[in-house]
């Protein structure tokens, strides 16, 4: 398949589009579960949507990933992350979701999503990266531990933790966000 430009409506499947991808409205969401979508240039403008499956640690397979191929292609961001995450993956853990094997650095951001950002999504924290993975050019999302006192740091519900009878009580958390 050669360049698309999607307006609206979910950009969705398995393959490979040798040429730019254009976002320009609607959803991305590679593959029709977890999976890989390949392409030159890359492109995601404010009206549009990337979708991002993650259920585990392994690119293309278990979480979703977005190849770009060629050594002068291009990416640039803007539109939103969607990200679909299943609950309590492994603190710590690494997920390319944008692997650019091209030399270029990322242009833009994704809406609200700046260099660095932590997040709260899917009952877990994250941390953006735009200049992670090989090159120092991937778009990287790191699950995070969070620690109390984090800037942000909202806990809403209650909470019942276990622990050894002869320390029973119980107790719950609130917010900690100013
Ligand atoms: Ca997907
Ligand atoms: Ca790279």
């Amino acid at each position: 398949m050669s360049g698309v430009t999607v307006a609206g409506g979910i950009f969705q499947g398995t393959g490979t589009v040798n040429g730019n991808v254009a976002i320009n409205g609607g959803v991305h969401s590679p593959d029709n579960s977890t999976g890989l979508s390949t392409v030159s240039g890359y492109a995601l403008g404010t009206s549009g949507a990337l979708q991002v499956e993650v259920n585990g640690t392994t690119a293309g397979s278990q979480y979703d990933q977005v190849r770009i191929l060629g050594i002068s292609s291009t990416v640039t961001l803007a539109g939103s992350l969607d990200l679909v995450a299943a609950p309590a993956l492994a603190a710590g853990s690494n997920f390319t979701i944008i692997d650019n094997t091209g030399l270029s650095a990322v242009s833009g951001t994704f809406a609200g999503l700046s260099q660095g950002a932590e997040f709260f999504e899917d009952g877990q924290w994250w941390r953006i990266s735009y200049t992670g993975g090989s090159g120092g050019n991937d778009v990287v999302l790191t699950r995070m531990t969070p620690a109390r006192g984090r800037a942000g740091w909202r806990q809403t519900s209650a909470r019942t933790r276990t622990i050894p009878l002869s320390q029973a009580r119980s107790w719950t958390w609130n917010s900690m966000a100013s």
